[in-house]
Formats: C-alpha cells, structure tokens, sequence
C-alpha cells in the first residue's frame, strides 16, 4: 500500500529531478465522476474505459482481433534442437484480408527435460533478425538467450515485427494494415498504428500457443524491449491471456510518465515514428497535461496479473524514474483486487530487483539493452510468481 505521505514525497523527488510538476489523470475516478472502489466497478467500468481512452488518442483502434480464416502450420519440428536439450518448432501463422495475405514466423523451442505443457515468454523481436533471433543457433545474442531460457526450463518463442507490419512510415500500405484496413474508407484519426499492429502479432501467436498442447498457454509472457516493449504493454493491456507482460526500457509511451516530459516526450516521437501511434495522438504534441491518459494507467491495466518494468541507469532518454513512478502510481489497481503491486514506493538501487508483489522492476546498470542479466531477473520473477524450480 503506498501511503499519501509517500506519494507526497516522491512527487517532491520526482518533480526536483525533472524541474516539472504534474497533476496525473485520477486512475480510479470514472469520467462520470464517480470514485471506482469495487473491482466489479474497476472491471465493468473503469479498466474498459480506460482502454477506450488509449485506443482513441494513443495506440488506435483495430479493424480486426483474430482473423476467421487464421491458420497454423509447423513447417518443421526438430526434436535434437541445441544438441537435444530442446524441441524446436518453426510454425506459420498466417491469415488473409481484403488487401491480401500475411504470415508470422513464429519460432518456438520447447525445453525436452521438462513435462509438457510448459510456461514460457513471447520475445516480440524489433532488433534485426539473423544477429538476434537465429533459430539455426548458430548466431547467438543475449538480446534472445534461447539456451538459457530453455536450461532454466521455459519455453523461448519469438517472433519479429517486420512479419507483422514494417517499421516505417509507408503511408499504412504494407503489413497488416494493408491486408485490413478498409479500401474503401480514409483512414480515421483513431486507425491503429505499428505498435498496436505489432500487438496484433503477439495474439496471433497466442492463438498459437492456446492450440499446441506442448505450451502452458496460462502461463506465457510477452516481452519486449524499446519499442518491442511499448508493443507489449499494449498487447498485454488488450490481451489478457498473457499472464505475465513484460516491458524493458520501453520509455516514452511505453512504462514511462508522459507528463514528466523527461527524455523523449511525445512531440519528438511522432516526429521521428509518426507511424507507431494513432493520428490524434498528435494532438497532444507539447500537450502532455491534456492526455486523458498517463501511462501508469496502461500498467494498472495489467491487474491482477503480473507486470515487469526494467530501466537502464543510462536510459535516460526513456526516462528511469519516469518508468518507475508508473509502476508505483499503478499500484491503487492492484490494492483492489487485494494484492502486492510494487510494495514500495523507493526507487531500488542498481541491479537490486523488486520481485515481491504482482508488478516487478528493476533498474540494471548500464545502457539502453536487453540484456542476459534482464532476462534472468524476468525469469526468477516468473520462478517465484509461478512456482517453477530454476534449473541452473
Ligand atoms: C528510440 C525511440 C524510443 C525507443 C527506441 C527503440 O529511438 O526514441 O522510443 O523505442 O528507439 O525502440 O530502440
């Protein structure tokens, strides 16, 4: 629980770092004006306006959840993956709309010497693909430590987002937007953008997992890193068959506070990725105190479920403490449901995780990255939080 006197004090810390004071949205005030204090209030009420209020000024609204004519093949299935220690299993997802056809390349290895269905995490790849998701494994990266997420006895599945939707501004032709969009319609100010495309992705490939009996679909994470990161929050927040959403220095409309304007803020985003984001998020260009939104309202979404927020103390361009106070003004959500969220309101040192309660953060030494060390705190917390026996 955090207390008034700690919120105090840390809007006082948090506005002497950034020389900013910011009044966020009420996250449990309807815009009724009436006080959300009921989970069956939160759930019925508040948390589907709450999206409604994303959809329309951030990420944009969907034309289609999962397609009717989605379909799964395992194209190859190779039970000596990584000399024997895994399973690996290449699958296509693929699905057609009125501009045509498309298809994810979901990789999946499953780990051999643990009893199916087993848990695991979703990397959502935005990172080049053969220097980082190489399912030969003959190219490794610790963007994607596959052998060790498989010893540690997790299912590693990913899938890269340029098989989704490019990441480019291309006017909305290509990717899923071109296959679904509407032909003959202009595209409104609250179409969907790449990251919710992207966030697209990750549930098809949920589709996939809740049809292999060899995964523990109840027990999947999605994670990503950067933009990958801002995408699996997104994709969590609108997905709630992930149990576990994780989000690694995903920044400025990612994990951190829009209204601190600490790092990148949300005029130099939609000048550099105007694809990423609805039209009327442009709106709020230099305007960040007239979202309806701020973004530990997309974390209080994840509720009661599991949540992961990781900064880098050389991030600052995605703002740390920014990301941190998300999770801390997250946490009333959570109270509700009457369980942990941060269980803190004090911003932990270096590489010291805060693993206690439903939502996890830790603040790793270094640069902007995901890194093994990122991956091993997102599977201890995974561990403790599911009971699973590490196996190093
Ligand atoms: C940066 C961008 C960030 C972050 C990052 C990444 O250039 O400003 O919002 O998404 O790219 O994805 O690596």
């Amino acid at each position: 629980m955090v207390s008034t006197l700690n919120i105090l004090l840390l809007w006082w810390a948090s506005c002497a770092q950034s020389d900013q004071a910011f009044d966020l949205p009420e996250l449990l005030v309807a815009e009724s004006g009436e006080v959300i204090d009921t989970v069956q209030e939160w759930q019925s009420q508040r948390r589907p306006e709450v999206i409604e209020l994303f959809r329309e000024n951030v990420y944009g609204c969907n034309p289609i959840d999962k397609p009717h004519n989605l379909k799964f093949e395992v194209k190859e299935i190779n039970p000596e993956a990584m000399s024997g220690k895994a399973t690996l299993k290449l699958v296509d997802i693929s699905y057609g709309g009125p501009g045509g056809n498309g298809c994810i390349h979901l990789a999946v290895f499953l780990p051999n010497d643990r009893p199916s269905p087993a848990p695991g995490f979703l990397l959502i790849c935005n990172r080049p693909r053969e220097e980082n998701i190489d399912p030969t494994r003959v190219t490794k990266s610790p963007f994607w430590p596959t052998e060790e997420i498989v010893d540690r006895g997790y299912v590693a599945a990913t899938f890269h987002i340029e098989d989704v939707d490019p990441d480019e501004h291309d006017q909305f032709k290509n990717g899923v937007h071109g296959i679904f969009d509407p032909l003959d319609s202009p595209r409104g100010p609250d179409a969907w953008g790449s990251i919710a495309a992207w966030a697209w992705g990750a549930s098809r490939c949920m589709d996939y997992f809740e049809a292999d009996n060899d995964i523990d679909h109840t027990k999947m994470a999605v994670v990503g890193h950067s933009r990958g990161g801002k995408t699996a929050l997104w994709c969590g927040a609108t997905d709630e068959r992930f149990a576990l959403v994780i989000s690694n220095e995903s920044g400025c409309t990612g994990a951190a506070l829009a209204r601190r304007k600490s790092g990148e803020d949300i005029q130099a985003i939609n000048n550099r990725f105007p694809h990423w984001f609805c039209e009327n998020y442009k709106k709020y260009d230099g305007k960040e105190d007239e979202l309806p939104i701020d973004q530990h309202m997309l974390l209080a979404l994840m509720a009661p479920r599991l949540v992961y927020v990781s900064s880098a103390t050389e991030d600052k361009w995605a703002d740390p403490l920014g990301e941190f106070l998300s999770c801390v003004y997250a946490e009333p959500v959570f109270d509700l449901y009457g369980v942990k969220g941060l269980g803190t309101s004090t911003m932990p040192a270096a590489n010291s995780p805060l693993h206690e309660g439903q939502i996890g953060y830790h603040l790793r030494r270094g640069s902007h990255d995901l890194t093994r060390y990122d991956w091993n705190c997102f599977m201890d917390f995974a561990d403790k939080h599911w009971e699973t026996a590490t196996r190093t």
